[in-house]
């Protein structure tokens, strides 16, 4: 009870690009964590760094690998977007269900999201960034996009037509949304009207616009005032 009353009273700072490679379309992992912060309603503080600055022995300190985000709150500093929304989650009411089955499952959903759905996405993503000069590079995408259709087949199956994963909306769902967005502008979340729908409700939701807003005036330079 006084590790919740204090990290209320607490701002958390957490880290994101200063120059996101998506140009501000969100999808860099600190999305998640503001999505998270807002739908709690937990107010935060953002240190932008360069890359040059991720990689210094300072930013290691918080984070060993040298990336973001990081979450730091009073003497407590995190690292791994999921470990920092689980936290959000655990500390204020809105992003795990009560009732202790629900919470496990929704905790199940998290834990899908980033190690079943995320790494053929990933995989994906990283040969389309770094491989694209490799002699192999046309034979290997559709290896890969096979392997997300994979996923994302199942994926549709088990969502059918409920809103959201598991009943209400979760951590669970915030992940899945965030993970399944980097595929925006790959043609293949169109294969699945299910999956597109739910990504659309996820981005409905009042705390995720205000979470993309503010990730966005960071890369115009626009401080958000709606
Ligand atoms: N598993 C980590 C991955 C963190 C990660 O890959 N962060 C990216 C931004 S989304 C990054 O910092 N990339 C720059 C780099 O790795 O040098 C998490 O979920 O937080």
């Amino acid at each position: 009870m006084q590790a919740i009353t204090r990290s209320l009273l607490l701002t958390p700072t957490i880290t994101a690009f200063e120059r996101s490679p998506d140009r501000g379309k969100g999808l860099a992992r600190d999305m998640r964590v503001r999505w998270a912060l807002e739908e709690v309603g937990q107010p935060y503080d953002v240190r932008l760094l360069s890359f040059s600055e991720m990689k210094e022995s300072a930013h290691r300190m918080l984070h060993p690998f040298g990336q973001i985000p990081t979450y730091q709150e009073g003497d407590l500093a995190l690292f791994e977007s999921g470990a920092i929304v689980f936290h959000i989650a655990e500390r204020h009411a809105g992003l795990l269900p009560d009732d202790a089955n629900a919470r496990a499952r929704a905790i199940t959903w998290m834990f899908a999201a980033l190690n079943t759905v995320e790494p053929p996405i990933l995989d994906r993503g990283i040969a389309k960034l770094m491989e694209r000069d490799k002699s192999w590079y046309e034979e290997r995408l559709p290896i890969l996009e096979d392997r997300v259709r994979v996923r994302l087949s199942e994926l549709s199956n088990r969502l059918g037509d409920a809103d959201w994963l598991d009943a209400a909306f979760s951590a669970g769902d915030l992940l899945m949304v965030t993970v399944l967005r980097r595929l925006n502008g790959s043609g293949i979340l169109e294969e699945y009207p299910n999956l597109s729908a739910y990504i659309a409700r996820g981005e409905a939701r009042p705390a995720y616009k205000r979470a993309f807003d503010a990730q966005l005036a960071v890369f115009t330079g626009k401080p958000h005032t709606g």
